[in-house]
């Protein structure tokens, strides 16, 4: 059995991302609850973030959703931020929200609107060379209601054109991350619905454009870590949007709903590179904390998943491989059963105070005083939402 301290190392440089969005209010269709403290600014946001940061030392970069997060000048953003300790993380697009996208944007079938999509991603690329953001990350709710309503054969080539147009704007350094959803807002066909799909869309563009897995977007029952094994297998999985999820893109926190789950998955991630290899995949956060305070719910978040890193690490993978040479079915369960039951925690929190963290980031936060201040102080203004 591998032992904590063989692994803590690799737990060091540990980076979650976590999204602007989070800090705000979001809902479903039903209500959008409001709650004390809620950001009404991207800086407000971003102070949260860094809060987030400060108490676990896991969340150097925050997300930034356009237009949601949009403000006249990214480079004093950016200075604000890192003033706070963290960097301007993925820019992502956002081409559901407006009238004209109703039977879609990048895939439209009038070139008028397919134009107005693509100028949006291009000034979100506008934006990183502000920011210093690597990737621009692409969800497109494209999709259809209703068998016949459009070719879904002329919307791929539709969408594999505009990409091309963005992707050929990105610099060197630069990334396009296109994130698949198997449905919603459409209810029949979505135009990046699974991996294959992203991936073939991907592939055709180059190495500059990935795969964006987020833990929300299969179909029930589906296997999810075999599908992290394909895309480092295919060196396309760029990044995570981490959450978890009971029955459909309920975007709850990550490891809560199933966190044997995100253990298998992490397995796959660090035996196939994407953890400490030459090229990690990006990790980040996409949740929605629609009724529990927001700032403990990201802290709980990018704990869990670097308690789940802690118990990937210590798979004993020569046992494993052992076991498995020798067909013995038994035997290789066991040795990664026994890795995902082993109580890390108390490990994990003596870890964080050895490197001056608190051994309990939301006790040490619930005790900080911070949300009474930021609940007394933020009155007034429209608290910040999907808008
Ligand atoms: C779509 C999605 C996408 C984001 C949005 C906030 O469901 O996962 O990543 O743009 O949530
Ligand atoms: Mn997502």
């Amino acid at each position: 059995m591998t032992s904590f301290g063989e692994i803590a190392a690799r737990l060091e440089g540990q980076a979650i991302e976590v999204p602007s969005w989070a800090y705000g209010n979001s809902g479903t269709r039903f209500k959008v609850f409001g709650s004390a403290g809620t950001p009404r600014t991207v800086q407000e946001k971003i102070a949260d973030a860094a809060t987030v940061h400060r108490f676990t030392g896991l969340a150097p970069s925050v997300a930034l959703h356009i237009p949601w997060d949009d403000v006249d000048d990214f480079g004093k953003l950016r200075t604000y931020a890192e003033d706070l300790g963290v960097r301007l993380g993925t820019i992502n697009s956002n081409t559901f929200q407006d009238d004209d996208y109703k039977l879609g944007s990048l895939t439209h079938s009038d070139p008028r609107i397919r134009r107005k999509a693509i100028e949006h991603n291009l000034a979100c690329v506008d934006v990183m060379d502000e920011t210093g953001s690597r990737d621009l990350k692409i969800w497109l709710a494209d999709g259809t209601n209703y068998p016949g309503q459009d070719d879904l054969r002329g919307r791929q080539d539709r969408l594999q054109e505009s990409l091309r147009t963005i992707y050929d704007r990105l610099g060197a350094d630069q990334r396009l991350v296109l994130e698949y959803k198997f449905f919603e807002p459409a209810f029949y066909h979505t135009d990046v619905p699974d991996w294959g799909t992203s991936y073939v869309q991907c592939a055709a563009l180059g190495d500059k454009a990935v795969v964006c897995l987020d833990t929300g977007h299969h179909a029930p029952g589906t296997n999810i870590e075999f599908i992290v094994m394909q895309l480092l297998r295919l060196g396309k999985l760029g990044s995570f949007d981490f959450n978890s999820r009971f029955y459909a893109d309920d975007d709850l926190m990550v490891g809560a709903a199933d966190p044997f789950q995100l253990f298998r998955i992490l397995v796959e991630v660090v035996r196939g590179g994407g953890y400490d290899g030459d090229d990690p995949v990006a990790f980040m956060l996409d949740q929605c904390h629609n009724i529990e305070k927001k700032i403990p719910g990201q802290i709980r978040s990018v704990l869990n998943v670097q308690e789940m890193t802690a118990r990937a690490l210590l798979v004993d993978t020569e046992a494993l491989a052992v076991a498995q040479a020798e067909g013995d079915v038994l035997a290789a369960n066991r040795v990664v059963m026994d890795a995902f039951y082993t109580d890390v925690r108390p490990d994990l929190a003596a870890w964080r105070e050895s490197r001056g963290l608190p051994g309990d980031p939301e006790a040490a936060y619930a005790a900080s005083g911070y949300q009474e201040q930021i609940e007394e102080e933020r009155v007034g203004g429209t608290q910040a939402g999907w808008n």
